[in-house]
């Protein structure tokens, strides 16, 4: 399956060597007849600058990424209807636009929902080249320009991709470069224990030379590597705090490696304490990454870049913006988003992130990140996302990092535009339905901010007790009076970690936007909200209202004209989300009317 590219008829070619001779056979297959001119300006590196040429024939000028990048914007453009009359340059906000696989070398994808891994299998790297080029075709037809094959849990033998398997990576390496996507490698910090260093210290001089030694075969095999991965320290990821030395000198000692090769060392600040214990009332989560790196700003070298969560927890329905990507000045920072659905339906579920990713940008300055990254949703099931609509995911995300000013509603018109041949009518229906999909989800799920409530380890479905007394940190303290964790200054101080904009508009519950109340306060049942409602009745009708907006989202999406096989796909799944709503609305009303004793004030049934 194509995707958002089934309407272009031929396929890519096995013999084209860069981006720029794809440019040509893009344009040539799809529009034969059209005069194209492709002017090749590398100092332009991945911009472009298109200029119609009389009535049928273009111009282009663009680095050699950049006119594989001009050539799908015209294809895009005109498969969406709208004509390229006026000369348009365009070039990315970050230079790395990465998507980063969580793939195992037994062909397992962690937290993946679309089938098994599109690169390995049987522990080794085994792949159909076809589909290679068609999913290169994909993520540069979107802009994404970075693919980490492996999971950052480096299990063995993934570590062999810097061993055994470099020439399988180099060959891998070949197939993508026309596509101008670079690869990444997830590395495991203890690596050179395999080989008899005895340790991983970053500063023992010993390790320091096998990193250095493996950089320099790695990038004799692959010269446009774009760097490495990597998450210590986290989770029990083996890293530098096992030799006492903090994550400047362990992401430092890497840099040093892959600097000669252009290599950058994308350093995950994932790290908490994941053995809490949940009596222990002075640890709160959310606080560890600020914790673990503010303190560290300016002292990581040029060629490392911090990949940090978009929140403060873990790619819940609604997270505030994690403060690490406000607060470290002198860093280059990446932020990190997720498109497998692990906590948002698990590609079941319909859940559009674009909307989201939008709100992060309204407090995100925009000089401060250089980059982003994208856990992927991508398996080897036919459709690439488990379900077809999630797709409108991975494009919309390749849009939002070339341009985070993209705007929500027309990067997911594009998409369905692209992909569904409907009438003006059937498109809006779908588009509105998808632009709504993340906050019908989040009023049948965990209420109002608080997160979690989830179905332990699998991420799917409700249980609000669940991880209540379990190691990972993610509380929300619910009894008969009250729920929620008060994170401001005069609870756990997470909201110190913020500059004093945010403490003024989280900080006091009166005024506090009321999705992220339960984000940072504990409150009764009985406070009322802005809206004169009281807590209890907000999370009652929020329940009822997402079971009912899934009805009628059900109806309607169903009864649009999907294309076999996206249209029985998408009725298996929404029968399976409207199973699913149900149970959400109904547990988590009943969890918190057994607790308040409190009858919902519409006399709606809430089961005891
Ligand atoms: O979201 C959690 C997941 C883990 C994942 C981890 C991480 C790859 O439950 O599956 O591990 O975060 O981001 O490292």
């Amino acid at each position: 399956m194509k995707l958002w590219l089934n309407q272009l008829k031929q396929a890519v070619p096995s013999d084209l060597n860069t981006p720029a001779e794809l440019a040509r056979f893009e344009l040539e297959s799809a529009f034969p007849g059209v005069a194209f001119d492709l002017c090749q300006q590398d100092s332009m590196g991945d911009a472009y600058r298109i200029e119609p040429l009389g009535t049928d024939g273009f111009r282009l000028t663009g680095g050699n990424t950049g006119l594989l990048y001009a050539a799908y914007r015209i294809i895009t453009d005109r498969l969406c209807g709208e004509s390229l009359s006026s000369p348009v340059a365009s070039s990315p906000a970050y230079a790395l636009r990465m998507v980063n696989c969580w793939d195992n070398a037994d062909g397992e994808i962690e937290r993946g929902y679309s089938g098994r891994s599109l690169f390995f299998r049987n522990g080794r790297l085994d792949y159909s080249d076809d589909r290679i080029r068609m999913l290169g075709r994909l993520l540069a037809s979107s802009g994404l320009n970075v693919l980490c094959i492996n999971n950052v849990n480096v299990h063995f033998p993934a570590q062999l991709l810097l061993e055994d398997y470099l020439p399988g990576l180099a060959r891998l390496a070949g197939i993508f470069r026309p596509f101008g996507i670079r690869l990444m490698v997830s590395v495991d910090f203890s690596q050179p224990m395999r080989h008899g260093t005895g340790t991983a210290d970053p500063l023992d001089p010993s390790v320091r030379e096998w990193w250095k030694e493996t950089a320099s075969r790695v990038y004799a095999a692959v010269p446009d590597l774009a760097g490495f991965l990597v998450k210590a320290d986290s989770e029990g990821r083996p890293g530098p705090f096992a030799y006492g030395r903090n994550h400047a000198e362990g992401a430092n000692m890497l840099a040093e490696a892959v600097k000669p090769f252009g290599g950058v060392i994308v350093w995950r600040c994932f790290v908490y304490n994941c053995r809490q214990d949940w009596r222990d009332t002075g640890t709160d989560r959310p606080k560890a990454a600020w914790e673990h790196y503010a303190f560290l700003d300016g002292q990581f070298a040029d060629n490392v870049i911090l990949q940090v969560k978009h929140g403060p927890f873990d790619f819940q329905v609604r997270e505030p913006l994690s403060p690490l990507l406000l607060g470290m000045k002198k860093t280059k920072l990446a932020m990190e988003l997720q498109l497998a659905q692990e906590y948002t339906g698990h590609q079941i579920d319909l859940y559009t992130m674009i909307p989201m990713w939008k709100e992060l940008y309204e407090e995100l300055p925009s000089d401060r990140i250089m980059s982003v990254a994208a856990v992927s949703n991508l398996g080897d099931d036919e459709n690439y996302t488990g379900h077809p609509l999630a797709a409108v995911n991975l494009y919309t995300y390749g849009l939002l990092a070339w341009n985070p000013a993209v705007d929500a509603v027309s990067a997911v018109t594009r998409w369905c535009r692209l992909t569904y041949r409907f009438t003006p009518e059937q498109e809006q229906t779908l588009v509105s339905l998808l632009l709504s999909s993340r906050r019908i989800y989040e009023k049948y799920t965990a209420p109002l901010g608080i997160g979690w409530m989830v179905t332990p380890h699998d991420h799917y479905g409700p249980n609000p007790s669940g991880y209540e007394y379990d190691l990972w940190g993610t509380y929300h303290k619910a009894d008969r009076n009250a729920v929620g964790i008060d994170r401001t200054h005069s609870g756990t101080g997470y909201l110190d970690q913020y500059p004093e904009a945010f403490r003024e508009k989280y900080g006091d519950p009166a005024s506090c936007p009321d999705l992220y109340l339960l984000f940072y306060h504990r409150l009764p049942y009985d406070f009322v909200m802005r809206d004169g409602r009281t807590l209890i009745q907000r999370i009652y009708d929020d329940h009822f209202e997402g079971l009912e907006e899934t009805r009628s989202m059900a109806e309607k999406l169903l009864a649009l004209p999907f294309p076999e096989p996206d249209a029985a796909v998408i009725r298996v799944r929404m029968e399976r989300q409207l199973y699913n709503a149900r149970e959400w609305c109904d547990i988590i009303n009943t969890f918190f009317h057994r607790l308040s004793g409190i009858p919902d004030g519409k006399g709606r049934t809430i089961y005891d």
